[in-house]
């Protein structure tokens, strides 16, 4: 088909790694795949800052058929897109967490600024029939901006996270302006049809639009799609890394550590949604009510540091290894330490090796917009000895796996302990049953399936793509 050879311009605020070995984070490992299977330009930030900072030269790295084209930001442009707005408004609010959601005034401009500036960067760099695709609550305004700059294309923009429900969206005071500007975007992709579902509410309700067939919102004249994309893994490759001998390697270790004992694992960037906090106590609620657990588990959460510049990441991170040591300190015996929290990166295949070695994975985030780490776990387990997901019903993963993974409200410290025995307990046939189930679930909805679906969606787009949106006021 001639069309699928138009150009994948790919935007995100950090680009790459394509390598699959890279300490990658969920939207890196989604679209790395794609890129190098289609070629392409992967637009972004270079992650460093400089004194002239979006205005300073790009930098091009070609690898794999893919450009890698990277600008800097200055200090102030750091501080006030990413570090603020990005980081201190938009991931709070997005993930319902308006208690921790900061908003001010100069953040919002910059932010704003920040955008029109990516844009006019990239505008220069692409060819009309090129396809854009923007990922990310980074980038809400890019796809306006890119209109204003005269490109007529196709661009589309995937959401990564949670989109809240507009109860809560509206107390942003950009709200209006960040959803108008969603609207110069021909195909507008969320994780789940909940969050689908909460942004066509938020035109209804707020902008006055209409919903109208085949997931199609009217807002004055735009007509954009807006549905869901669950985004994937690549499994086979998932399942190769778990057989290699670096994850055998990792796998070996921890099961020699654990012995008789029965390994539980956790794998979560150290992020105030993915409700660590909840989910320790959980482990301290199964040792109390199910004492014959005692010396008979091992909890590992691997939770690498992230955000640290953050208060809020900060005062998770000493509440955590508060908690761990409360829980060692009333549990532990001289041959055992309950539950151990590591702050380092692993390779993909490190990770795999440890997944594989575990007999439950708990992710029990508060909200996620989907979340990989399940998805990797089953992919990783052995059919011989699988192991036993535990899942968060506010996880986007749940759509899929809610079936054969024990789904609970990681809000409830006995809902999490009561699946953790279940789990603990599980007789071999209903553990594999349940992880066929999940398996068949996590190949059919790959990194590869998402990406054609969404580029799909988009090379066919015949809505009113090319006018300019109502430009944000
Ligand atoms: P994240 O919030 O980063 O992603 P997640 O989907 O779980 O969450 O992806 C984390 C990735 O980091 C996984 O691929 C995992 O293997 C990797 N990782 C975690 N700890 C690691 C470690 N110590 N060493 C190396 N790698 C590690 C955001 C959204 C999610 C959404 C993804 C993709 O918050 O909801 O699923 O984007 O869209």
């Amino acid at each position: 088909m001639a069309e699928r050879q138009r150009r994948l311009v790919a935007v995100s605020n950090r680009v790459g790694p394509l390598s699959d070995e890279g300490k990658a984070g969920g939207l890196a490992v989604g679209l790395s795949d794609a890129l190098k299977r289609r070629g392409g330009l992967w637009f972004g930030w270079s992650g460093n800052t400089s004194d002239e900072g979006t205005f300073r030269e790009a930098e091009t790295v070609i690898q794999d058929h893919v450009s890698m084209t990277t600008i800097d930001m200055n200090k102030e442009e750091l501080e006030g897109f990413y570090l603020h707005y990005a980081n201190r408004s938009l991931w709070p609010l997005l993930h319902y967490r308006l208690d921790l959601a900061e908003f001010d005034r100069q953040s919002d401009r910059i932010y704003r600024s920040v955008n029109q500036r990516f844009a006019a960067r990239l505008a220069p760099l692409l060819e009309p029939d090129d396809l854009v695709w923007v990922h990310d609550y980074h980038f809400f305004y890019l796809g306006s901006e890119l209109r204003q700059c005269g490109f007529k294309g196709r661009i589309g923009f995937f959401l990564h996270i949670p989109f809240c429900a507009p109860e809560i969206f509206t107390a942003l005071p950009a709200s209006h302006d960040i959803v108008r500007a969603m609207l110069a975007y021909d195909v507008v992709g969320f994780q789940t049809d909940t969050d689908r579902r909460n942004f066509a509410n938020f035109c209804v309700r707020e902008l006055g639009g209409e919903k109208l067939p085949g997931h199609r919102i009217r807002v004055g004249d735009r007509t954009i799609v807006a549905k869901a994309f669950p985004i994937g893994i690549d499994a086979t490759g998932y399942a190769r890394f778990a057989v290699s001998p670096e994850a055998g390697e990792h796998e070996e270790m921890l099961r020699d550590l654990a012995g008789e004992r029965l390994q539980i694992v956790g794998v979560d960037r150290m992020d105030y949604s993915k409700g660590l906090v909840e989910r320790f106590k959980g482990f301290e609620r199964l040792l109390e009510d199910y004492p014959e657990n005692r010396g008979k588990v091992q909890f590992l959460q691997v939770a690498p540091l992230s955000r640290s510049e953050l208060d809020a990441y900060v005062e998770l991170r000493r509440e955590l290894e508060e908690l761990a040591g409360h829980i060692n300190g009333r549990f532990a015996t001289l041959d055992w330490t309950p539950i151990q929290i590591m702050t380092r990166g692993f390779t993909r295949r490190a990770l795999a090796g440890i997944y594989r070695a575990a007999r439950v994975c708990l992710v029990t985030p508060l909200r996620d917009g989907m979340n990989l780490v399940a998805k990797e776990f089953v992919a990783a387990q052995d059919p011989s000895d699988p192991g036993v997901l535990i899942l968060s019903r506010f996880a986007g993963a749940r759509a899929e796996l809610e079936n054969d993974a024990l789904v609970v409200n990681p809000y409830s410290t006995d809902d999490v302990a009561r699946a953790l025995q279940r789990a603990l307990t599980m007789p071999f046939d209903e553990r594999s049953r349940r992880w066929e189930g999940m398996r068949e679930a996590v190949f059919a909805g790959t990194a590869e399936t998402w990406c054609d679906n969404f580029i799909g969606e988009l090379e066919t787009f015949d809505g009113s793509g090319g006018e300019v949106a109502g430009a944000p006021a």
